[in-house]
């Protein structure tokens, strides 16, 4: 999202909550309009009357459903304790609430038309196509806030509401990073905030940053406890990876939970973990294509040299034979008869799966849960 200029000079909205002591919190981020994942994760949760849920940022944009999840999330906070922090893609109320502007309006209409960069349909798409209104480039932006602005006060007002940063007796909660002094928007977009964090002085849970980023070889969305910054982030990748999950982190037992949608299965044999692995992510997936089989492509990875196989439908953008690769990992992971996985993807030489958080293969058969 665009940064605001508003947002980039005024300072954050700090709300401070009363919890009580050992109150259970369940902390999500990240959700992107993933509806099917926020409901599959909060049934694995099994919430207790008194606990209290936090939604530390990105409820919107890049997944299927913004708009029904803005509502799911504004009908089950009339219900129970729900909690929201404004994450990087959640201001959508100043589509209607900024004043006139040509750049911004230009970024609008890219942002409508463009389809969120490719993203698909955003929140504000969704509610003109709900309402009937058509999108193209020669629309009238002006009418069109106006239909937004009669038809989704509730909607626009739950989103003008969200603090920046939620500060309880024991927790901070904050979507990118604490960085109070240089605005609201800094808090919101702080990339790989555990990278340049100074310590806290209470535990502070983040959103925004993949947690698969920050390793190197391997592909881990587990929840990150970072002791010596009091730092947890949270962020399992949710739509913006393929086989991203929804992670949920229980305080202040300090354990979490996740949901991913993929079927799961039973592994029948062993195998032991490779002992040489790469994980090819965005930002750093430059490749050149050295075979090609059909099913599989073998590339070399330009910045590093390694070379790995990557199913062929991984293949991005292809310039003769230098290409950009889709996440991948080829990952051996270590399993034990019975262990069960989640299959992202059958191919001939295997399973493209997860365990407990991690992504990688398994080699050998399966059988149903
Ligand atoms: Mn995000």
């Amino acid at each position: 999202m665009r940064p605001n200029p508003l947002l980039m000079t005024t300072p954050p909205v700090v709300e401070r909550l009363h919890m009580g002591p050992g109150r259970r919190i369940v902390a999500i981020s990240d959700i992107h309009g993933k509806l099917d994942y926020l409901k599959g994760l909060l049934d694995k949760c099994e919430l207790k009357p008194d606990d209290a849920i936090v939604l530390v940022g990105d409820l919107l944009e890049k997944g299927p459903d913004s708009l029904g999840t803005l509502r799911y999330v504004m009908e089950l906070s009339k219900r129970r304790e729900v909690h929201t922090v404004c994450g990087n893609c959640d201001f959508w109320q100043n589509f209607c609430d900024l004043p006139d502007d040509k750049a911004q309006d230009a970024f609008y209409l890219q942002y409508l038309v463009g389809r969120n960069r490719g993203w698909g349909d955003g929140i504000i798409a969704q509610m003109l196509k709900e309402q009937g209104v058509e999108i193209g480039w020669k629309m009238d932006l002006a009418a069109a806030k106006a239909v937004v602005r009669e038809n989704y006060g509730p909607e626009l007002d739950f989103l003008r509401a969200l603090p920046h940063i939620i500060e309880t007796e024991d927790y901070t909660f904050v979507h990118g990073g604490l960085r109070p002094e240089k605005g609201a928007f800094a808090c919101m977009k702080l990339d790989a905030y555990r990278t340049v964090a100074k310590p806290h002085e209470k535990w502070t849970v983040v959103g925004h940053w993949p947690l698969v980023l920050y390793h190197e070889d391997i592909t881990d969305a587990r929840p990150i406890v970072d002791e010596d910054l009091k730092l947890i982030s949270i962020d399992g990748g949710c739509v913006l990876k393929d086989d991203g999950q929804l992670n949920a982190f229980f305080l202040p037992d300090m354990t979490w939970t996740s949901y991913d949608g993929f079927p799961t299965a039973r592994v029948k044999t062993a195998q032991e973990a490779s002992q040489r692995h790469y994980y090819i992510r965005h930002g750093d997936n430059e490749a050149e294509i050295l075979a090609e089989d059909g099913e599989f492509v073998r590339c070399r990875h330009i910045r590093t040299g390694y070379v790995m196989d990557v199913p062929a439908d991984f293949i991005r953008t292809r310039e003769g034979s230098r290409v950009t690769v889709n996440d991948i990992t080829d990952y051996r992971l270590p399993l034990k008869a019975g262990d069960v996985i989640s299959v992202v993807r059958k191919t001939s030489r295997g399973y493209m799966c997860k365990k407990d958080g991690i992504s990688g293969w398994y080699e050998g058969e399966i059988e149903g849960v």
